[in-house]
């Protein structure tokens, strides 16, 4: 397998680790010295009181809410003399958040995606297609200039027309492929539709932004007649490119150069490798923005096993949700990566849902689920059909030990977007 940086990608642990000791060093004393919001919140800890990795527990975490308070260039660490780019996720309520980039920190980027690629089989002979929106969305120029990096063709298609799309896929010989993952199964079924599916010469796909299950990378892997990566990344950390799949697909390699992982509990105490938490990042390399202990508020957890690759850095597992994502239906925790999971998994029905949630006053909450039906296996029989929505409502109740009243609705009444789904209304917020 290629390695874009060999010499960084298969570091020994404990030289990642002394590695990892100087740049936190490094990065401590630059956002106290320059972004009066980590002086203040460090308290009486001074940067010369960082002496091995651990101490960052005695640092506080940073917040989404925190950024959205010195919206918008607060948190930066530079003179804006030396940023040269802004991108910024709108987020659902309040501000949006903005990050800010040096020329250096554009580099360091491009070359994380650069070897994120490398990781997968990329290289210069492919011609590589990004499918998102080129606006402030990260996803955008930071897949853009990796592409560029590796020296693929870049196609910065953007979003819309997806009919548009697979022509331009198949005019101009695409082999590379990056959407989000919602929006290649909309691809897909496109594709399908128009009977274009054999004339693609797609080999790899790069998905993220959102949460996918196995059952989608399967559906798009046969169907595409490709390879099919996770890519993990959050505008706060640059954006794509954090952590990435390689060609074991059994995890995401999160770059432990770039970034010092930890996985927090809710009262915030570290759990162990193999345990589920909150994903909280902080960045070591980054120039313009770096953020301590940054809460993603993604739910997730790492391992310490070796990869067959052959590279030494963290394991990620693929992110289940956010924490903020998990729905509570009365009592029971609930993701809808696991309902999308069980819905993939009966070929009559399709890969697009909705689920709105409900709590008519003073009564228990209802889950009500809207899914699509697929050509593939109905009948058209009414009968058929009721029989198939039970079916739907136990495999369903099986999963998430939780009933929920399932209504199914034909192809293409669900709204699709080109960037990430919305799956859940949460009617329950306006009470
Ligand atoms: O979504 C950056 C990105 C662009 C990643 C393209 C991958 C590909 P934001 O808009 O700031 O940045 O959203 C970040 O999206 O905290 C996760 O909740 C979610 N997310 C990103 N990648 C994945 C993934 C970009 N592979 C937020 N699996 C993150 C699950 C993901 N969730």
């Amino acid at each position: 397998m290629k390695y874009w940086q060999p010499k960084y990608e298969k570091m020994h642990r404990s030289d990642i680790r002394a590695l990892q000791l100087k740049r936190l060093k490094n990065v401590v004393k630059n956002v106290y010295d320059h972004v009066p919001f980590y002086r203040q919140g460090f308290g009486n800890v001074r940067p010369q009181d960082i002496t091995d990795l651990e101490d960052i527990a005695r640092l506080p975490t940073t917040k989404k809410t925190d950024l959205r308070e010195n919206y918008p260039f607060g948190m930066f660490a530079t003179s804006m003399r030396d940023v040269v780019r802004l991108h910024a996720s709108s987020g659902t309520s309040g501000k949006s958040t903005v990050v800010g980039y040096t020329a250096g920190d554009i580099g360091t980027w491009s070359d994380l995606m650069a070897r994120n690629f490398t990781m997968v089989g990329l290289g210069p002979d492919d011609v590589f297609q990004n499918a998102v929106n080129y606006g402030l969305f990260t996803g955008g120029l930071g897949i853009h200039f990796g592409i560029e990096r590796i020296g693929a063709i870049a196609v910065p298609s953007g979003t819309g027309n997806t009919k548009h799309q697979l022509e331009m896929m198949i005019d101009f010989g695409v082999t590379a492929l990056h959407c989000t993952p919602s929006y290649a199964l909309y691809l897909t079924e496109t594709a399908r539709e128009h009977d274009l599916v054999d004339l693609l010469s797609l080999r790899i796909g790069c998905f993220g932004a959102e949460p996918w299950s196995a059952n989608t990378r399967r559906e798009l892997e046969e169907t595409l007649g490709i390879n099919a990566y996770d890519s993990y990344g959050l505008s706060e950390m640059f954006g794509p490119g954090v952590a990435f799949e390689c060609q074991e697909k059994d995890g995401l390699h999160i770059w432990d150069d770039h970034f010092l992982v930890e996985v927090l509990d809710r009262d915030g105490e570290v759990v162990a490798p193999g345990e589920r938490g909150e994903l909280v990042l902080t960045s070591l390399t980054k120039e313009a923005m770096p953020l301590i202990r940054y809460r993603t508020g993604d739910i997730t957890m790492i391992r310490e096993d070796e990869c067959p690759c052959g590279r030494t850095h963290t394991i990620l597992e693929k992110v289940v949700g956010r924490a903020d994502d998990m729905l509570i239906v009365r009592g029971i925790n609930v993701f809808p990566s696991q309902i999308e999971g069980v819905l993939m998994n009966i070929p009559e029905v399709g890969d697009q849902f909705q689920v709105v949630i409900d709590r008519k006053r003073h009564k228990l909450d209802e889950m009500h689920i809207r899914v699509e039906l697929t050509d593939r296996g109905f009948t058209g029989e009414l009968k058929d059909l009721e029989n198939l929505r039970c079916n739907v409502e136990e495999k369903l109740r099986t999963v998430l030990n939780l009933r929920t009243v399932v209504e199914l609705v034909e192809r293409g009444t669900i709204p699709r977007t080109a960037g990430k789904a919305r799956r859940i209304i949460d009617l329950r917020k306006e009470w």
